[in-house]
């Protein structure tokens, strides 16, 4: 099961030995970050049970739980996803394979006809299986109310990650005209909020939505909300400045411990986070009104920031370390105002910090990896199996299998893909048959390299691409390459006969099996 508070779960961590409390009084600025860093590159307690080949595999270190911030207090845990023993635990599974049947069960029963109509029904699949959000009067996270003047984001320990995190001298920025000016008049501090669930609202549908955005510190009552144009958090936006109104929005920090894996989940816009949170909890979320907005947030919430996004005021937000390993240049977003703070009594503020991976993001990333792959092959049958390897970073390059049966199916695979949700960022695919493993990098790229005559087995096209993608001509828009590393077929091209990848018999490997012992190794 998992667990219905972050105060529950990390308990839960606790007694299994996958929590260290440093007592140590430790800075919220750049220190945290960096003991977590360490953390995250060590061995983790209980090994893992996943596909993953790769040296991250067995990382992870253990959740930490900093019980003395200077200048909060409250308690910061940090990397308490990172580790497949810990992001299962959280998601109440025993590998991410077996969650992934749940979800292959709830997208089986009886296929309608068109791909559209097989994504409309998805919320309704959710809700069959019984886990929509319930209305609940009261919740832990308003146990104590701090309203207007009263609610102060300073008090928070909200931690600097990056060095020039927040800092507009510093060069990393796309405009260093409007830079110099921001510095002297409008500046962020180097604090995010990194690990929340964004709540907004469809002001047309009624659609609720979240999104883990960062959120950077300008005030004790302001904040730049750093969503990507991409994202549904920055389309209801869009939406609400379109009516010329002021969109209501809420931070939720904690909660069910599916939650902040739940706010990551690349769901097509339209299918509510809510009813997939409630279905990897096994129970529908319980949510309690909020009391500025009009909103509605999970009742389980360590804190909740009230307030509202004001789509006229920009804010210069970043410089920020981010996920790629390189720093996100500062750039506008839209601000948000506090109007309440609620938490539980002795609250505890969760937190994570992005870098060079693996980080705790990358194993929230591979359960999504694993979780999406029944509805990737819903969306594309080509696909048996797919990786996003750990240099990557997500976005830059997945590794695809497939059964191939007819010409240039790797290609059709490969567009298939770049239309399909957030996968459609994806830099470089890398399409292999069914015998090579893309779990296992080295196999990919034995593959990869051998297989593909560049000029004739790559497909290169135009489209958006992330917005993190420091490399593309233009903020989110540049070109992708999709590789057919795959055995060619005659109609494929200019084609020569292919020679067999090198296998010894069957009966020889038993031989030697058999004898090994003899051989006195
Ligand atoms: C630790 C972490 C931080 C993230 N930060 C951001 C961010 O600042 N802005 C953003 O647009 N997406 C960010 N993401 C990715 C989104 O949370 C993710 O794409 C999600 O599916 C978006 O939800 P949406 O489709 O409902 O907008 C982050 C993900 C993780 C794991
Ligand atoms: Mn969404």
């Amino acid at each position: 099961m998992a667990s219905e508070t972050l105060r529950d779960f990390i308990g839960d961590l606790d007694r299994e030995g996958e929590l260290a409390r440093v007592k140590a009084r430790v800075n919220s600025v750049l220190e945290i970050a960096e003991i977590s860093d360490r953390i995250s590159k060590s061995p983790s307690p209980h090994g893992h049970k996943e596909l993953d080949r790769s040296p991250a595999g067995n990382l992870g270190g253990k959740a930490l739980l900093f019980e003395n911030v200077d200048g909060s207090d409250i308690p910061v845990a940090i990397n308490t996803f990172g580790s497949y023993y810990r992001v299962n635990k959280a998601l109440g599974t025993d590998n991410l394979t077996a969650l992934a049947e749940r979800v292959q069960q709830l997208v089986k029963p009886e296929i309608p006809a068109t791909l559209i109509e097989k994504m409309k029904r998805l919320p309704d699949l959710i809700k069959m299986a019984g886990f929509p959000p319930k209305s609940v009067r009261t919740g832990i996270c308003q146990q104590v109310v701090h309203e207007g003047n009263n609610a102060d984001l300073t008090r928070l320990p909200v931690i600097q990650c990056w060095p020039l995190d927040g800092d507009l001298t510093s060069g990393q920025v796309f405009d260093k005209a409007a830079a110099e000016k921001a510095a002297t008049t409008q500046s962020g501090t180097g604090r995010y909020i990194t690990l929340a669930g964004i709540h907004t609202r469809n002001p047309e549908t009624g659609d609720r939505n979240i999104g883990m955005y960062r959120v950077q510190l300008f005030g004790p009552r302001k904040c730049a909300m750093h969503w990507h144009l991409h994202h549904d958090g920055a389309r209801h936006c869009r939406l609400w400045q379109k009516r010329g109104e002021k969109m209501p929005l809420a931070i939720a920090l904690g909660g069910e411990s599916v939650m902040p894996y739940a706010a990551t989940a690349p769901l097509p816009p339209g299918i509510e986070e809510l009813l997939f949170a409630g279905f990897l909890n096994g129970r529908g979320i319980e949510l309690v009104k909020c009391r500025t907005i009009d909103l509605e947030v999970p009742a389980n919430s360590e804190i909740v920031i009230e307030g509202y996004v004001d789509p006229t005021e920009r804010l210069l937000e970043g410089p920020f370390g981010d996920h790629t390993g390189f720093y996100s240049l500062a750039d506008w977003y839209p601000a948000f105002h506090v109007t309440a703070i609620t938490h539980r009594k002795d609250p505890i503020y969760p937190t994570t910090i992005v870098g060079k991976p693996p980080m705790e993001d990358y194993f929230l990333g591979k359960a999504t990896e694993r979780i999406f792959l029944p509805l990737l092959k819903m969306l594309i049958p080509d696909i048996l199996d797919y990786s996003l390897p750990i240099s990557g970073v997500f976005h830059n390059c997945a590794f695809v299998k497939i059964r191939k049966e007819y010409p240039y199916q790797a290609r059709r695979v490969m567009h298939a893909i770049w239309g399909a949700g957030q996968m459609a960022f994806t830099k470089y695919i890398v399409v292999v048959d069914e015998h090579v493993n893309v779990h296992d990098e080295q196999d990919v790229l034995f593959h990869l390299f051998s297989n593909c005559d560049p000029q004739r087995d790559t497909e290169v096209v135009h489209g958006p691409v992330d917005i993190l993608d420091h490399a593309s001509p233009d903020l989110g828009a540049g070109s992708k390459m999709g590789f057919d590393a795959t055995v060619k077929l005659p109609a494929e091209g200019r084609v020569r006969q292919w020679p067999k990848e090198l296998e010894m018999d069957a009966r020889t490997k038993e031989l030697v099996t058999r004898r090994w012992k003899e051989y006195g190794f």
